[in-house]
C-alpha cells in the first residue's frame, strides 16, 4: 500500500503554542539526519485556521471549538477520501485534538466495519467541555469519539455555544459512537484527572502502564494489546509524543516522566503497525518552541520512521528486528 502523509498543522486544542511548528521541525529533523523521507511520500495540507488564536475566544470550556470544528471537517475528509484511495493515510499533526477529525474519517471511509483505537500517550484525552480543568479540546478527542458526556463528573457549566459545537463535533463522521470503550487500549497512559479515571474505571478501558511494558517487554504488551482487539475489523494508532518519558520529550506542551525511551517507542511503533488491520497512523504534539536542538522532533523522526517500514512491510514476510 502506498503512504500517504496528511499534514495538520492545527495548533488551536493545545494550551501551549507552537506545536504548529512540529510537522515542519520533523522535515528538519529529517534532513539533518540525510534522510530521504518526504520525498518518499506524496504530502498534502489541510488547512488550519490557527489565526483565530488572536480572536476573542468564546468557548472558555473548549477553547476555539467552532474553528476545531472546521479542522476536523476538513481532516476527516482528507483521510477519507485518501483511504477512498487506496492509500494509507499517515497523519502529521500538531495538536491531539486533530486525531478526533482523524477517526471521522476512518469511519466515514468504513461506516460498518468495527474500530478500535490504540492511544499511546501520556493522557487519557477522554475528557468533555463539561469536566475538562483546562478547557483544552486536545484532551478531548476519544470521549468525541466514544460520543461521551461524563455527565457524572461534571465539573463545569459549559455555554450553549459550545454544547452546540460540541455536539456537532461527536456527529462528525457519523452520527453517533465511532469507538465502543472495550474497542479501546490505552499505553503508557499516567496523567489523568478524577473524572477521567472514573471513566476508565466504569467502562474497564485497558491502559498497559510503563511498569508493565518494561517488566513484560514491548513485544508482549504488543500482542496483548491486538488480542483485546480481536473483535475489531480496523485499528487506528495515535502516538502522542509525551508517550516517551520527559527526558526525550521536553518539546511538547505536556511532557510527563517515567514514559517510553526512544528505543521502546520504536519497537513499539514497528511491531504494532505489523497488524494489517491497522489503517492509520498519527503522530501529534511536537511543539520545537520548547525544545533545543530539535531532539524532540529527531527522536520523533526515528520512531516515525520505523512505524513507516512497518506499513510498508508488513505485507511481505520482513523480520527486520528494531
Ligand atoms: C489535561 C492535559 N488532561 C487536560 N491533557 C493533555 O488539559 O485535559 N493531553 N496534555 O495531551
Ligand atoms: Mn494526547
Ligand atoms: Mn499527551
Ligand atoms: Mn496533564
Amino acid at each position: 500500500k502506498k503512504v500517504k502523509l496528511i499534514e495538520v498543522r492545527s495548533e488551536l486544542g493545545a494550551g501551549t503554542r507552537g506545536a504548529s511548528m512540529g510537522i515542519d521541525a520533523l522535515r528538519v529533523a529529517g534532513w539533518d539526519k540525510g534522510s530521504d523521507y518526504f520525498r518518499r511520500f506524496n504530502s498534502v495540507s489541510v488547512p488550519d485556521l490557527n489565526y483565530t488564536l488572536f480572536d476573542k475566544d468564546l468557548f472558555p470550556n473548549a477553547h476555539h471549538i467552532d474553528s476545531i470544528l472546521a479542522v476536523h471537517k476538513n481532516v476527516a475528509n482528507t483521510v477519507e477520501q485518501t483511504i477512498a484511495m487506496d492509500m494509507f493515510p499517515l497523519v502529521l499533526s500538531g495538536d491531539h485534538s486533530n486525531a478526533h477529525g482523524t477517526i471521522a474519517g476512518i469511519k466515514a471511509a468504513y461506516p460498518d466495519k468495527t474500530l478500535g483505537v490504540i492511544w499511546i500517550d501520556a493522557h487519557a484525552d477522554i475528557h468533555s467541555p463539561y469536566t475538562s480543568p483546562s478547557g483544552n479540546v486536545h484532551g478531548m478527542p476519544v470521549a468525541a469519539a466514544l460520543n461521551i458526556d461524563n455527565l457524572e463528573r461534571q465539573i463545569n457549566d459549559p455555554a450553549p455555544e459550545t454544547i452546540f459545537f460540541w455536539n456537532s463535533l461527536k456527529k462528525l463522521g457519523i452520527d453517533g459512537p465511532k469507538l465502543e470503550p472495550k474497542h479501546l487500549v490505552y499505553i503508557v497512559v499516567r496523567d489523568t484527572e478524577e473524572p477521567e479515571d472514573y471513566l476508565l474505571a466504569k467502562h474497564g478501558i485497558r491502559n498497559f502502564t510503563y511498569a508493565e511494558l518494561n517488566e513484560r517487554g514491548v513485544a508482549q504488551i504488543v500482542a496483548d494489546a491486538l488480542e483485546l482487539l480481536q473483535d475489531c475489523d480496523i485499528i487506528y494508532v495515535s502516538f502522542d509524543v509525551d508517550s516517551l518519558d520527559s527526558k526525550f520529550s521536553k518539546g511538547t506542551g505536556t511532557p510527563v516522566e517515567v514514559g517510553l525511551t526512544v528505543e521502546q517507542a520504536k519497537e513499539l511503533n514497528y511491531l504494532l503497525l505489523q497488524d494489517p488491520r491497522i489503517v492509520c497512523y498519527e503522530m501529534t504534539e511536537i511543539n520545537p518552541t520548547l525544545d533545543t536542538e530539535n531532539t524532540m522532533a529527531e527522536n520523533a523522526f526515528d520512531i516515525l520512521e520505523a512505524a513507516t517500514e512497518a506499513i510498508l512491510h508488513r505485507e511481505s514476510k520482513s523480520t527486520a528486528i528494531y
